[in-house]
């Protein structure tokens, strides 16, 4: 089996609900659709989101690598060569959702020329992910109702406040209207996608030490190398790594350096051959994982909780799985339900999902 063909298909659907954070928003989700096709007419497909805030990437950079020198690496290739693949996508630095996506496409290939789920072939340790919703900035009131109508709707029991506003008194009061509102039992963490400086970021954990958060991702620019490390050394949460360890390199470099102390995990980014290894190398440590969000869709959810089910340690504590809420509409046949809290890997070969094509052909944005 050989891969003849590479589509990036770029797609447009608005959010029903923009999600806003400190440093960028999202009004409509402008993805790739990554299709890639086999010499037995095998299809492996995945979602690259492309943001360019975090990485630098766009719809059209995506395109163009997807469709230009990575495409010279996979047609005629072997898709059970993962590491030769790999080998030579890595001799292009940066691209990292669309090399992400390219190893879940192919993980989607052998799942299903093998007639098995993904999350079997790579451990098959649960199927079910508690889910985690990210709450975007708004007024405590309407984060308020938002996270009882999850509670109600869907079971969902962990939220991730996205702060990192200024002033700081508008972060640690939503914070503390959450706390009250929701009780002891819900889990509360914080993500200012580097929105404060590291002074800035240890007056809010003093404010809000009494709210039983667990952790605190990207508080603050983990390039500012000495305010991080004071910050993380003065914390008693886990402070979470996530824009500053796009990779397995940055995740080491960032935790061994002590610029962190727990790591979240983004298939969109990682894929499942580079999360798989981030993922020992922190259980090796004893580093707690949380399964990330990139503000996915449904497939990019879908490749998520295929890759967090299938391990012990990535299935310890909740997923943020649940973006796609606030999207209007999706590409897949099969919407994802969360049920009790929980979602659950699909039990088709591969990845497990497939592309409605008509809403594809109603959401594509390459065709006039
Ligand atoms: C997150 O965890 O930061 C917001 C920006 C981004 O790159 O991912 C999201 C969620
Ligand atoms: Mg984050």
């Amino acid at each position: 089996m050989i891969i003849d063909e590479v589509e990036a298909i770029p797609y447009r659907i608005p959010m029903s609900k923009p999600l806003h954070f400190a440093s960028g928003a999202v009004h409509d989700i402008e993805h790739v659709l990554l299709r890639i096709t086999t010499s037995e007419g095998i299809v492996g497909i995945a979602d690259v989101p492309p943001r360019p805030y975090t990485y630098g990437e766009t719809t059209a950079s995506v395109i163009g690598i997807l469709t230009g020198l990575f495409r010279e690496v996979l047609v005629g290739a072997d898709p059970l060569d993962r590491a030769q693949i790999h080998a030579r996508l890595a001799r292009t630095v940066g691209n990292p959702t669309a090399k992400g996506a390219v190893d879940i496409a192919v993980w989607d290939i052998i799942g299903k020329s093998l007639g098995v789920p993904v999350h079997r072939l790579l451990g098959g340790y649960t199927r079910k992910l508690a889910v985690s919703h990210m709450l975007g900035f708004d007024s405590a009131a309407a984060l308020v109702d938002e996270a009882h109508s999850y509670i109600e709707r869907f079971g969902i029991r962990t939220f991730k406040v996205k702060v990192g506003r200024r002033p700081l008194a508008l972060d640690i009061e939503l914070t503390r209207s959450l706390r009250e509102a929701l009780g002891p039992d819900v889990e509360l963490y914080l993500d200012a996608n580097r929105g404060w400086t590291a002074t800035e970021a240890l007056q809010v954990l003093d404010a809000t030490s009494d709210l039983g958060l667990t952790y605190f991702e990207e508080p603050d620019d983990a390039r500012e190398i000495l305010g991080r490390r004071r910050l993380v050394q003065l914390s008693r949460i886990p402070i979470v790594a996530d824009e500053s360890a796009p990779s397995l390199g940055d995740a080491a470099r960032e935790i061994q350096t002590g610029g962190a102390t727990a790591l979240s995990i983004k298939t969109a980014r990682t894929g499942f051959t580079e999360s798989q290894k981030i993922l020992g190398y922190a259980e090796a440590l004893g580093i707690d994982v949380l399964m990330g969000n990139q503000i996915d869709s449904q497939l990019g959810s879908i490749a998520t909780v295929t890759f967090g089910a299938a391990f012990e340690y990535s299935s310890r504590r909740a997923a943020e799985l649940s973006n796609f809420l606030d999207m209007a509409d999706d590409l897949i046949a099969d919407p994802i339900r969360i049920e009790d809290g929980f979602v659950t890997a699909p039990t088709g070969p591969g990845v497990g999902t497939a592309i409605d094509e008509e809403k594809l052909a109603a959401y594509r944005i390459d065709r006039g």
